[in-house]
This record gives structure tokens, sequence and C-alpha cells, in this order.
């Protein structure tokens, strides 16, 4: 993949550009130092020569969903462009997650790095390893804010944009879910610089 090509939103709105596909992934974290880990988990992604990491999202601090007695996580949505399948792409984000020291001991349970594949360039599968469009996106804040924001931030115009958008609504209108926002992070994409 010839990452000396200034991508950008025109790359996250393509369904697809010479082989190359969009997809948006969901992080978290919440244990450690939270920011860092989701840091090193797009530089991992970025660093990939398949791979591309376009944009992302603000960082959020959110409340725990599901097993409530733990840290608050940070959030955050990223868009990529790249030339793997989905259960290639899903691969080295589970690669990325064991070098970033994530143990699966328990399914609710804190963890250093959670990445969930939202999205890849408008597949529907679904299979044991993986399902598309993420089966549990339009339920939870934690997804639909920062993904929102990114897809916001790329211009996307992908078909599940405004559904994303109107639950993300939704969802901070009925205030359910704490979800407050930390902080940003300048990703070099966002300032026009080349994959390089
Ligand atoms: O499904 C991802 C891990 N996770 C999260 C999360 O990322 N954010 C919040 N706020 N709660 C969560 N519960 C689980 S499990």
């Amino acid at each position: 993949m010839d990452k000396s090509f200034p991508y950008g939103a025109d790359q996250a709105n393509s369904e697809s550009l010479r082989g190359e596909a969009n997809a948006f992934i969901a992080l978290g974290s919440n244990l450690g130092d939270r920011q860092i880990m989701l840091e090193k988990a797009l530089e991992h992604l970025d660093q990939q020569p398949d791979i591309s990491v376009i944009a992302v999202s603000a960082l959020y601090e959110t409340d725990p969903v599901g097993f409530t007695e733990q840290p608050a996580f940070l959030n955050m949505a990223a868009g990529l462009v790249t030339t793997l399948s989905p259960s290639m792409l899903l691969r080295k984000m589970l690669e990325t997650e064991r070098l970033l020291g994530r143990v699966r001991d328990r399914r609710w349970g804190p963890r250093t790095i959670d990445l969930d594949l939202l999205y890849y360039a408008g597949c529907r599968m679904d299979t044991e390893e993986l399902t598309l469009p993420h089966p549990r996106m339009m339920e939870r804040a934690f997804v639909l804010v920062p993904l929102s924001d990114v897809l916001a931030r790329t211009g996307s115009t992908i078909p599940i944009r405004s559904e994303v958008e109107a639950a993300a609504a939704d969802v901070q209108r009925q205030g359910k879910e704490g979800i407050t926002l930390w902080n940003t992070i300048c990703w070099r994409s966002d300032s026009g610089h080349s994959g390089n």
C-alpha cells in the first residue's frame, strides 16, 4: 500500500479505491496510562504497511457499561484505509491488543486496550469471528459519540453516517451514559501530512 499518498477525506469516503477499503474502529482503555495506550494502538496500526490511520476523534472519558465496578474508560474512534480484508484487519487489531498487554480474562472486565471493528466499506457479514457492521454499535454512547465525531472530521458519506449521528444525538439527549470530552490529539493526517 503506497503510504506516500496524502490520505484525507476522499479516502475516508471511498468505499473502494484501488483495492483500498475505508474502515472505522472503536478504541477503549481503562487500565494504566489510558491515553498512551490509545495512542500506541493507533501508532502500531498505522505502522502496518497495509493500514493507514487517516483521522481520529477526540478522547472521551466514559462511565463503565456492563460491569460498573471498574475504572472509567477513555474511548475514541478512528478512520482507516486498508488493503486488508475484514478478517485480516481484525487479526491485526487483536495482535495490537496482545502487544499492548491485553489479557482476555473477564468478558466485561477492565482492559489496557480494546479495539472493535465497527464498519468496513459497507460490508455486511456474520461469521463466528466477525459481524459487520458491529452488532451493538448503535446502542453504546461510548461508541456512537466518538464515531460521530470522526465521521464529521473525515466528511465521510458512508451510508450509516446519518443513523450514527441520530443515535449519538439521542443517547446524549437522554444523558444515560456519562460521557465527558477528555482531550484531543493531533493526528498527523489531520494536518495534511502524508502517511510517511
Ligand atoms: O466494549 C468495550 C469495552 N467496554 C467499555 C468501554 O469501552 N467503555 C465503557 N464506557 N464501558 C465499557 N464496558 C466495556 S466491556
